[in-house]
């Protein structure tokens, strides 16, 4: 069998969610199947992440452009998997890794790696007659995730006086995706009209959250509680909130700088308990810096079994570093970026290993994205129960969240994730 073959592999550079540069990929089977595959990029990057490889001309896109990686793909990458089958991902992977040569693919670039496994990955799904999540989860895809709708906004998203980077609605109560994203799209125009009254600003950032100008982190959660009441959403029962402090980025060499002064970590964890007795949270992501294991030992033996601990910069979707985590019990649960690792195969072994443990794995976006709607298909895939994909605003975040609608209107053996995405 031919037609399953690479007849040409094309990249170029395109401009994600920011109006930044980007890769995609053009992949043309032997019998003609064409399919794209367009890689996000992050903003609060973690420092072991895979390296995104951009020119660093400041003459093109002050120096964001992608035209090495996209060079790579065509010169160096294309040449090697014209002719060769799709259908084994992990096989073509490994050629991708053994082309780099690098660990953290900093030769190729870590977006030009996977904007070509992805590909694959359409492609092989295609050559099945399958959908993409059916061709990754087979039989045993059987869940719509929970989404995480990130509606508020302060840290490197912002610029405003609130350090907590992302508040998220958590329509945990729903029966179907479908009512879940109603839900939190009736409590996000509730919030709106609340900003609006207290004549705080409404315009969005990166995800779609709003970034309005509050005293305090607490400020920013009673909001959330009023928009959720305003909407007829009660809080605790239908909708829960979820939080990415993303604590890399305020750590210093001192400590952490959080609500204007210096912080130790079991300072913080202190503030995250007293936060959970005050509020519905079910979810804190990066409470502590990424290589801060010592305190994410100690936030784990403190609230592990209250709430969920979600690993993102401190585990960067490794494998080597989520084994770590594993085994000393540095959290519960895993934010899984294709990005952050750069391929499939990769990724859905970090989605394994993440599990396997009895933690929860939560298929994310990144805060530059593109219309590519990978990451729906992998949620559902997977069984993951969650996915993190920003405000129900903005094209690119409504891409993954209209994906979602469709496989769910398509495919009734599916079922919506719900409280059971959060039982441990
Ligand atoms: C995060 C992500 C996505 P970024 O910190 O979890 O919300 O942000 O893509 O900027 O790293
Ligand atoms: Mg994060």
């Amino acid at each position: 069998m031919t037609k399953d073959r690479i007849k040409t592999l094309q990249a170029m550079e395109i401009l994600d969610s920011r109006g930044n540069p980007t890769v995609a990929v053009c992949l043309e089977l032997e019998d003609g199947t064409q399919v794209i595959s367009r890689v996000p990029s992050g903003a609060s990057t973690g420092a072991h992440e895979a390296v995104e490889l951009r020119d660093n001309d400041s003459d093109r896109f002050g120096g964001k452009g992608v035209l090495r990686a996209v060079n790579n793909i065509n010169e160096v990458i294309a040449p090697v998997l014209t002719g060769q089958p799709v259908a084994d991902q992990v096989a073509m992977d490994r050629r991708l890794l053994e082309l780099d040569g690098d660990p953290r693919k900093a030769r190729l670039g870590a977006n030009a790696v996977l904007a070509v496994s992805q590909a694959v990955l359409r492609a092989a799904a295609r050559v099945h007659g399958q959908s993409l999540y059916r061709y990754i989860g087979g039989v045993n895809a059987s869940l719509l995730p929970v989404p995480l709708l990130n509606v508020l906004n302060g840290g490197a998203h912002a610029d405003n006086n609130v350090d907590i980077q992302e508040f998220m609605l958590v329509p945990v109560g729903a029966a179907t995706f479908r009512e879940a994203l109603r839900m939190a799209q009736e409590s996000y125009q509730a919030l709106k009209k609340i900003l609006q009254e207290k004549k705080l600003r409404t315009a969005v950032g990166d995800e779609g959250g709003f970034a309005p100008d509050l005293q305090s982190n607490r400020a920013a959660l009673d909001l959330l509680i009023e928009a959720m009441e305003r909407s007829g959403h009660k809080p605790g029962q239908d909708m829960m909130v979820a939080l990415d402090v993303a604590a890399t980025e305020i750590k210093r060499d001192a400590g952490y700088i959080f609500e204007g002064a210096v912080k130790t970590g079991p300072e913080l964890i202190d503030f995250y308990h007293r936060l959970i007795r005050d509020y519905p949270i079910i979810s804190i992501e990066d409470g502590l810096a990424e290589d801060d294991w010592e305190n994410w030992q100690l936030l784990t033996e403190r609230l592990g079994d209250q709430i969920q601990l979600v690993g993102d910069d401190i585990f960067v979707t490794n494998t080597v570093r989520i084994q770590k985590g594993i085994e000393e019990v540095c959290s519960n649960a895993v934010l899984i970026k294709l990005n952050q690792i750069g391929t499939v195969s990769e990724t859905l072994q970090a989605i394994r290993l993440t599990q396997q443990a009895g933690w929860n794995a939560i298929v994310s976006h990144r805060s530059g994205e593109t219309e590519d709607t990978t990451i729906a298909d992998l949620a559902v895939a997977v069984n993951g129960g969650q996915i993190k994909t920003g405000a129900p605003a903005r094209g690119e975040r409504i891409a993954k969240y209209n994906r979602l609608l469709m496989i769910e209107q398509t495919d009734p053996s599916l079922e919506y994730a719900g409280w059971e995405a959060f039982h441990r």
